[in-house]
């Protein structure tokens, strides 16, 4: 596709923020959970290096919740994701692979747990409420199921701690990584966690009432001029060099949870029912056949908008899903499923672009 617009209409839904953004400079937007999420503001070589020195406001409204309350909620939320949950607690966020009947993955949500019968799954781009209704149906389960008004604006940059004690007061400075709390701003309360789709530090508020959240927003920029806040998006180049995955971009349904790394999160040898847990074991005492891996790639510039083959020598041993230049390396990274027995760290590698051969080699994810 060249540089087509993107015809608007009902299905592809806006933010709050999204006529704030527009002033404050978006240049491209994707799809995610069909709703526009901002994917540029400018150069994103510029973009990245003030979200590792300073503090940026992202309107990510994009991922949505799916919340699951009833007397089921916690064995529905379970079935679906092969992390135990059996001893989470209140007030935390999860990282959890979602895996279907095959072992493969659904999706890659953060799960936050609000009650002991109430979960919000904070989804990555597939329908994880059809899965879940479907899910619920076919078990008879106890449950409501459905997207709630939740409009995530996520802080992040070394200052965004500077940037929301300002507004919050330094108790929110006590909030551990992938804790939540609610806390007051001029009235109303909001869920704050301390995570976000970068490694640079910073946090995400659930805004539930838009009113509080539209004039949120305003406010952080007011407070964050002498921080040098900018209004910002999750950054290409800082989530690859960090090995932030990106569900449809670097693995999808078609791959299992030990090929895309997320070993820690498979707990296999747990007492806990979940969906795909045989196939996982299977997998597991067979070994798997190939791995998301990182590559650098003595280039300058690549965009990917399909997998690109890998090979080495003339042998074809795996597919880049997704690269871009890294300023840090000077070169291009990205991340790429490699064959074994080539997924290793600094196995040679090549790409054929426009006819002609590009070298690089495999390494460890992530980068930095
Ligand atoms: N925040 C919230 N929802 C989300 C994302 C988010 N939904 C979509 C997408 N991002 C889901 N994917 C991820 C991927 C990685 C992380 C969070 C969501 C992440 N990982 C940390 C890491 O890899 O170091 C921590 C994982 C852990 O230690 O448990 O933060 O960003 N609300």
């Amino acid at each position: 596709m060249k540089n087509y617009f993107i015809a608007k209409s009902r299905r592809l839904r806006s933010t709050p923020y999204t006529s704030r953004i527009e002033n404050q400079g978006v240049t491209a937007y994707t799809v995610y959970n069909h709703m526009l999420l901002p994917a540029a503001f400018g150069p994103l070589e510029e973009t990245c290096d003030h979200l590792k020195k300073d503090v940026q406001v992202w309107d990510v409204a994009a991922e949505r919740q799916v919340e699951i309350i009833g007397n089921d909620a916690a064995e529905l939320v379970q079935l679906m994701t092969c992390r135990d949950l059996s001893k989470s607690k209140i007030g935390r966020c999860y990282y959890c692979p979602i895996i279907d009947q095959d072992g493969k993955m659904v999706n890659d949500p953060v799960v936050l747990k609000l009650a002991e019968n109430r979960f919000w799954i904070s989804i990555a781009d597939s329908d994880v409420i059809f899965f879940a209704k479907g899910l619920a149906h076919g078990h008879n389960f106890d449950v409501k199921i459905f997207e709630p008004n939740v409009d995530i604006i996520a802080v992040q940059g070394p200052k965004s701690f500077d940037l929301m004690k300002k507004i919050f007061g330094k108790e929110i400075l006590d909030l551990k990584f992938f804790g939540f709390d609610y806390y007051d701003f001029e009235s109303t309360k909001h869920l704050i966690a301390r995570s976000g789709w970068s490694k640079q530090g910073g946090f995400e508020i659930y805004v539930e009432n838009t009113n509080s959240g539209v004039q949120l927003y305003d406010k952080l920029f007011e407070q964050g001029k002498d921080l040098n806040v900018k209004a910002g998006c999750p950054n290409l180049i800082e989530r690859i060099e960090s090995g932030l995955l990106s569900y449809g971009n670097d693995f999808d349904n078609n791959d299992n949870p030990f090929e895309c790394g997320f070993d820690k999160y498979v707990n296999i040898e747990s007492n806990v029912n979940f969906l795909g847990k045989e196939k996982l074991k299977e997998i597991k005492s067979q070994g798997i056949e190939r791995k998301l891996m990182g590559v650098i790639l003595d280039i300058n510039s690549l965009s990917v908008t399909k997998s690109l083959d890998i090979n080495s020598d003339k042998e074809l041993v795996g597919e880049l899903r997704s690269a871009c230049f890294s300023p840090h390396f000077k070169k291009v990274i990205g991340i790429a499923m490699i064959n074994e027995p080539f997924c290793k760290a600094s196995q040679t590698i090549s790409i054929n672009i426009d006819n002609k051969k590009v070298e690089g080699k495999v390494c460890d994810l992530p980068f930095i």
